[in-house]
């Protein structure tokens, strides 16, 4: 499942304490130093399900330094943690209130500092105090505690009325797993999914009057606003397909008459609940609008077949 939301903690490493010791039989100081924790450094990825593996976990930790020990001997140092968070991610630390957000061109960046290491007695012999009793604590490492939001811009949108089938599509299209079920309004927050590089958003179904706030729709609108191709869902269930096509349009001129500009294709879904004579009227109805109808359905692997090649031919025509 594609994870676009975690609340995370990131900690550094601490740094491991001095020892105080002393020789056995001579009896000066010999406590090593600590060793410094591990830093964690955070750097882009092109990969959007890097954020899944924080979705089960609450901390990030990048390892403690160890202790100094007797005869002179340091710690150990804490390894660095390098940890890629996809480009488009917004890190918010929760404390500051500082932001932070990944892009293409981020540099590898030091995000949580080590703590330093502390100093054995050895360290602070001195004429004055042959016998020093004391050493220093490891520092701690920095700990953030995050919000983290990667906000996809989609390169394509499922749109339609509730039930038309969309998260079907995006079901078939790519790995994603949106629930799917045969009653209205069943997906109630956008589905992404990715299919050769390009994200695919499946947004909750819109109704006569979703402009003016009804149903859920609205308020998902503003992720399709920057697709480069809206996918308009009309099931062959309608009974007046041109009507239902342009309910849909008005609400998105109502919400933003730019969307309408957005280059469309109409995809008649579930076609296999019609026979071919049926489909050809459909698409008859649906000639004066001037825009590319392509009847597809879940179990037609050919019309999904089809459908690729229209994203692909897309694709390359965008280039
Ligand atoms: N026969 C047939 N049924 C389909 C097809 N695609 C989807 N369905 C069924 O139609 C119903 C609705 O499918 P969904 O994919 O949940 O529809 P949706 O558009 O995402 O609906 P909302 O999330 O409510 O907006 C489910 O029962 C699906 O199994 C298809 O190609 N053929
Ligand atoms: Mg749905």
């Amino acid at each position: 499942m594609l994870i676009t939301e975690v609340n995370i903690v990131f900690k550094a490493g601490d740094g491991g304490d001095g020892k105080v010791s002393f020789y056995k039989y001579r009896r000066g100081p010999d406590g090593g130093n600590g060793e410094k924790g591990g830093s964690i450094y955070i750097s882009p990825t092109t990969d959007i399900y890097a954020l899944s593996p924080f979705s089960r976990t609450k901390k990030i930790e990048a390892e403690n330094g160890k202790g100094g020990m007797s005869n002179t001997k340091n710690g150990k140092a804490g390894k660095d943690l390098e940890i890629k968070l996809p480009v488009g991610t917004i890190i918010t630390d929760k404390e500051s209130g500082e932001v932070f957000e990944i892009t293409a061109d981020f540099k590898r960046f030091l995000f949580c500092k080590r703590g330093e290491g502390g100093r054995g007695n050895y360290e602070f012999r001195s004429g004055a105090n042959t016998t020093p009793k004391f050493a220093e604590k490891g520092q701690a490492g920095q700990k953030r505690s995050l919000h983290l939001n990667l906000k996809l811009i989609a390169d394509y949108g499922l749109i339609g009325f509730p039930n038309a089938g969309k998260s079907s599509l995006l079901k078939e299209l790519t790995s994603a797993t949106p629930k799917v079920a045969s009653y209205p309004f069943t997906t109630l927050e956008p589905n992404l999914g990715e299919l050769n590089g390009q994200i695919i958003a499946d947004i909750p179904g819109l109704i006569q009057g979703a402009s003016q706030g009804k149903g859920l729709g609205i308020k998902f609108l503003k992720h399709i606003e920057k697709v480069s191709l809206l996918l308009h869902c009309l099931s062959c269930e309608e009974k007046e397909p041109q009507k239902a096509y342009q309910t849909i349009r008005k609400e998105l001129e109502n919400y933003n008459p730019n969307l309408l500009k957005l280059p469309e294709i109409i995809l008649l879904t579930k076609a296999d609940l019609r026979s071919k004579a049926e489909i050809n009227s459909y698409l008859k109805a649906l000639k004066g609008l001037k825009k590319e109808v392509l009847p597809v359905s879940i179990y037609d692997w050919e019309s999904l077949e089809k459908l690729r090649a229209l994203f692909f031919k897309h694709e390359s025509l965008s280039e």
